[in-house]
């Protein structure tokens, strides 16, 4: 980056801050706090002290932020998550204080290696996929524009597991991200809050069990993050609870000789922070996860409730001084929350109770996928909360009663839009929840919000339809192009100035110089150079060999059915038996990457990771293929090797099938990386194309109209007996010829893609897939007009910075403007 700093971060008053007072710093850190010889310390007593010593130095601007806000009383927002995928925060927090320049002098100084020092730090990975990283990106957003905002989620002591392979399966391991010390956390025991509960529960065979009619108690002990936006003016926190038992609640057990009891309750309590749940978003119903959303919910509306009574005394202006966006469905427990502490703490009545409650906050949805919806049980309600669902049904009396007014006789329409679904067992509708308790609920892309209004939610649509609304959603371009692609950032730099860091529109001004041959040349010798590096990190990491001359076209997120992984590998054995029957003649040479996780109890997710596995395996044996096809699937994805693998990617695949992807977010992350799209018009991926132009990105496929037409009478069969390649890609599979010693053991995924269906209609767009990787191929042997094509995607990724949707909520959801502090 060309951001030039020689004097300190602002708010770091007349202290002058070199490169001097920075290794004095490091210095003093690695002596007091891990009692070493500097020259004699190892690479992680390095990054604590490292990270100590930044933090220091944002210590004061952090405590000036709160203050400012303590002092204007502003209307704050909270972003209330059980999902923050943040990642390092080590080179984040140095780059957004604008200390790059300062650090690498001080290292260099000191003889130290600086990558090795920051991979000493675990990536916080607090979160499954999208949803999480979308917090993350929204929390760096919000600092940088100075608004007054906190998050709120959970302290996991185990965040997301981490994967290896063996054998082509997948292997889970508990992320112990905590074992040491974290650098950046505050505890602050002092603004402990409690929880309660009407039952007890305790965890037996990793199930919960709950003991009814035994009132208990949790307390939540908040552990602070600093989030320093660009510039270091704002740090805003993010507030994650951590679960502890009471101490003093023990102590009647243990009077009365319950003290096995006292003790269990302990271990429970402990329970609830304890682990990350992966998403499965088919298998719901686990009741410590309950518990979980309950203890997000009860701490942080306890928090800043008490924040909100310490400036203001009129219950009233609640809606005037705060607003909470509830990410997903999984902290909707805030309706009846809020709406108890209003009745029953504040004693109002129900009418100015439930006017405050809905015009505080606000709901984003994120899926469609009707299992994913969450529905929680009764009788967790019953035996835990049986306050919160009195006042549940007291919401749906008075919403029915109003919606039976409204449409007199629609008995079948009293059913869909219940909060109660009936049935074996009764159970609350969470997305129903949230929008009748809210004032606002939006999709994450047009298509999205579309969809949601049009199909998934129609009814509650119909009755409220000046709450729904969209929100685009974007990613911030400081982690994901100034630090993740140093060398990118400077082209885009030297061309437009530095101005698109914090007002990322600005990278329009590019435009001209796709047609600038120069700018080819630099653009795609920075891109061979992050290629270069990503093999070499590769090759050190894991021995495996990728040629930085081939096409990296890559597929990166969650594996999942609908985000179609086994289309882009049915792409590949079609590619790999034209080579093997001479049918392809100049084929450039390619490297494809898979990374992924896939829910562990989500087999045939789990099959297709295998799948992948062998598929390689096999390539990689085959001398036919050498030189010209290769396929990686990369273990353990994670923010940082995102990080390292984006900048360094020239096609980026987004196949799901059209109508099943919300939006998508490292779909941007590729393109603002100059990556050329291959994908179908499904979530921001449409919205993508409109910005660069259709004529620079790779559509093919069923639309999302189509895909629901098609559907009830599609027949995978059809393609495997009309078209040859694909037949003979789901021959040579079934002939166990990627699983010779392993034989049938892919026979469940032939099954999903012809006998069962195919219900995400793979085969359907296969053939169209080709067509387009092969006008993709074509492209990419003409360098300047690929470089030109790249340019442009890069120049219409203005759109999508977090920054533009987090400036839309601000203004027409929140209704808060920034409060920086002088
Ligand atoms: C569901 C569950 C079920 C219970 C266990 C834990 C858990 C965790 C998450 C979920 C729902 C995940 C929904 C999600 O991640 N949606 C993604 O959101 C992204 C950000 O808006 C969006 O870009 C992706 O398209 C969308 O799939």
């Amino acid at each position: 980056m060309n951001i030039q700093t020689t004097a300190a971060p602002s708010g770091q008053g007349d202290q002058v801050l070199g490169a001097d007072r920075l290794n004095e710093l490091f210095v003093q850190h690695l002596m007091s706090d891990a009692v070493v010889e500097p020259a004699g310390a190892y690479e992680r007593q390095r990054f604590e002290a490292a990270a100590r010593s930044v933090r220091y130095l944002l210590s004061q601007r952090w405590i000036e932020t709160q203050r400012h806000y303590d002092r204007q009383n502003p209307k704050r927002v909270y972003y209330m998550s059980m999902e923050f995928l943040i990642g390092r925060s080590l080179s984040n927090n140095i780059a957004n204080l604008m200390l790059h320049p300062l650090v690498e002098r001080a290292l260099r100084d000191q003889g130290l290696d600086v990558m090795a020092m920051v991979d000493q730090e675990p990536d916080a990975g607090l979160g499954n996929g999208g949803l999480g990283r979308l917090a993350a990106c929204f929390l760096d957003s919000m600092a940088t524009m100075q608004l007054p905002a906190m998050g709120y989620g959970l302290r996991y002591e185990y965040g997301m597991f981490s994967q290896s392979i063996v054998d082509g399966w997948q292997r889970e391991r508990p992320d112990n991200w905590l074992r040491r010390q974290d650098p950046w956390e505050i505890s602050r025991r002092s603004e402990a809050v409690e929880v309660k509960l009407a039952g007890s529960f305790e965890m037996h065979n990793e199930s919960l069990q709950v003991v009814p009619n035994r009132p208990s108690v949790l307390v939540g002990v908040p552990y602070d993050r600093p989030i320093v936006g660009f510039g270091g003016r704002t740090i805003n926190s993010l507030r994650l609870w951590n679960a502890a038992a009471h101490d003093t609640f023990d102590f009647q057990e243990f009077s009365t000789g319950d003290f096995v009891g006292a003790l269990v309750g302990g271990i429970s309590a402990q329970t609830v922070t304890r682990v990350l749940y992966p998403d499965d978003s088919t298998e719901m119903g686990q009741g410590l996860r309950f518990v979980q959303e309950y203890f997000l919910v009860a701490c942080s509306l306890a928090d800043l409730v008490r924040r909100f009574r310490s400036a203001n005394d009129d219950w009233s202006t609640f809606p005037e001084k705060v607003a909470i966006q509830l990410n997903d469905t999984h902290p909707t427990l805030a309706v009846p929350e809020l709406m108890r502490i209003l009745l029953d703490e504040a004693h109002l009545g129900w009418d100015e109770a439930w006017d405050i409650t809905r015009r505080t906050l606000a709901y984003t949805n994120h899926t469609l996928l009707p299992e994913a919806l969450e529905k929680w049980p009764l009788h967790y309600f019953r035996n835990l909360l049986p306050r919160q669902l009195e006042i549940i049904y007291e919401i749906n009396q008075r919403f029915l009663s109003e919606v039976r007014r409204v449409y007199p006789g629609d008995e079948a329409r009293i059913e869909r839009v219940s909060l109660i679904e009936e049935g074996a067992e009764d159970k609350v509708r969470m997305a129903n929840l949230a929008i009748v308790g809210s004032h606002s609920t939006n999709g994450v892309a047009a298509i999205h919000s579309r969809l949601l209004r049009s199909a998934t939610v129609k009814d509650l649509a119909e009755i409220f339809p000046e709450r729904f609304n969209n929100k685009t959603n974007g990613v911030t371009p400081r982690r994901w192009l100034m630090l993740a692609n140093p060398g990118l950032a400077q082209a885009i730099t030297t061309v437009i100035g530095d101005g698109w860091v914090t007002d990322f529109g600005q990278v329009a001004r590019l435009k001209p110089s796709a047609d600038d041959r120069g700018f080819h040349q630099t653009f795609l010798a920075t891109k061979r150079e992050a290629k270069v590096d990503f093999s070499n990190w590769l090759k050190a990491a894991s021995g495996e060999v990728v040629d930085p001359d081939s096409i990296f076209d890559c597929q990166v997120k969650r594996i999942h059915e609908y985000k179609r992984q086994m289309l882009n590998a049915l792409r590949v054995v079609i590619l790999y038996n034209r080579l093997r029957t001479g049918s392809a003649t100049d084929m450039a040479p390619r490297t494809f990457f898979f990374a992924g996780k896939a829910a562990p109890a989500y087999r045939l997710a789990k099959l297709i990771i295998k799948f992948i596995n062998n598929l390689a395996g096999t390539i990689d044996g085959d001398p036919v293929a050498r030189g010209r096809l290769k396929v990686v699937f990369l273990p353990e994805y994670s923010v940082s090797l995102a990080e390292r693998l984006i900048p360094a990617s020239d096609v980026s695949n987004q196949i799901s099938t059209a109508g099943y992807e919300a939006s998508g977010t490292s779909n941007m992350k590729f393109m603002m990386n100059g990556a050329l799209t291959i994908g179908t018009r499904d979530g921001a991926t449409i919205e993508m194309a409109e910005e660069a132009g259709e004529e620079n990105f790779f559509l093919f496929g069923l639309t999302a109209q189509q895909v629901s037409d098609t559907a009830g009478w599609y027949d995978p069969y059809w393609h495997y007996h009309n078209d040859p390649e694909t037949r003979a890609a789901l021959d040579l599979i079934a002939s166990d010829y990627f699983s010779q010693n392993e034989r049938g053991v892919f026979a469940p995924l032939l099954d999903r893609l012809l006998k069962n269906g195919d219900r995400y209609l793979h085969l359907a767009d296969l053939g169209s897939y080709l067509e387009a990787d092969r006008a993709l191929c074509e492209l990419y042997a003409d360098r300047d007009a690929w470089a030109r094509k790249a340019i442009l995607n890069v120049a219409g990724s203005g759109k999508f910075s977090s920054d533009r949707t987090i400036a839309q909520y601000a203004t027409e959801i929140w209704g808060v403007t920034p409060c920086p502090a002088p």
